[in-house]
């Protein structure tokens, strides 16, 4: 029962299994949830906005800092977008969709909300491998542990994913140790070196996604980004991710402070 291959349809409604599988492995991942003219409006969208920030040579946004690349052509690109709502109209238009309230039913507990305005709101993810990148990977971490180092009060946290483009071994791929977010505080925090330890783990799985799907993790989970073995187009790998947070609203603006987790991230395995 609950095979962990399962993939499953969100249409109008989120199914008990779908509740189930998600507290037993601490992901779900939903097929096709937006088309590929979805996709591509949104890539367009972004891509306009990473030349703006360019030519603006713009640091942060909201006090979140941009982190800035270039792809297989040499072209400036952005390997880190926060806050991509409040800059690509077509990322700020998909999170309008309905289905996304469907998603509260994973916190029952609690009432919910996307993180559209608070933590680093819609971020956008862009590796790549050409010889100047400095985002090739991402290592272990829990997603929480950002907030246990501001010294907020825990509470339930989703991250939201829409695959920009098809994720598997190829271009790194997202992989998880299901079923970790059952775990101590104490493990949550310090099973492996955050950001540090890029080591496959035997107990991790990789989400083997297409462009267009959704996936879900608790912020407790342990994962990571892998590495592409490939250079260039190849290895380019490009996701969304929103939270799906609880507790008091803490929206942020132009003159948010950088957390100074943020500050720690020269410490991070990103290349
Ligand atoms: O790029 C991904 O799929 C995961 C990124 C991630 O874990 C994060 O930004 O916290
Ligand atoms: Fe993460």
């Amino acid at each position: 029962m609950l095979d962990i291959n399962k993939k499953y349809k969100l249409v109008d409604k989120v199914e008990d299994e779908h509740v189930a599988f998600y507290n037993k492995y601490g992901f779900v991942h939903y097929q096709n949830f937006i088309t590929d003219e979805q996709i591509q409006r949104i890539l367009k969208s972004l891509n306009e906005g990473y030349e703006k920030l360019v030519a603006e040579g713009r640091e942060n946004i909201n006090g979140i800092p941009i982190n800035y690349g270039f792809d297989e052509n040499g072209k400036s690109i952005v390997h880190r977008l926060p806050f991509s709502n409040l800059i690509a109209d077509e990322v700020a238009k998909l999170y309008d969709d309905p289905r996304f309230k469907l998603l509260a039913k994973f916190i029952p507990d609690y009432e919910s909300r996307l993180g559209l305005k608070e933590k680093d709101g819609v971020v956008t993810n862009y590796y790549i491998n050409t010889d100047k990148s400095n985002f090739r990977q991402m290592g272990w971490h829990t997603d929480v542990t950002r907030d246990v180092m501001v010294g907020k009060k825990l509470f339930p946290m989703i991250n939201v994913g829409i695959c920009l483009d098809d994720s598997n071994e190829t271009n790194g791929g997202l992989r998880i140790i299901p079923g970790s977010q059952r775990q101590s505080v104490m493990s949550m925090l310090f099973t492996k070196v955050q950001f540090v330890n890029t080591k496959k783990d035997p107990k991790e799985i990789m989400l083997t996604t297409k462009a267009g799907d959704l996936t879900l993790h608790d912020g407790r989970t342990w994962h990571r980004v892998g590495k592409s073995p490939h250079m260039g187009a190849k290895s380019r790998r490009r996701v969304m991710y929103v939270p799906l947070i609880c507790g008091p609203v803490k929206e942020r603006d132009e003159n948010g402070k950088t957390p100074f987790y943020h500050k720690l991230n020269k410490l991070a395995k990103l290349k």
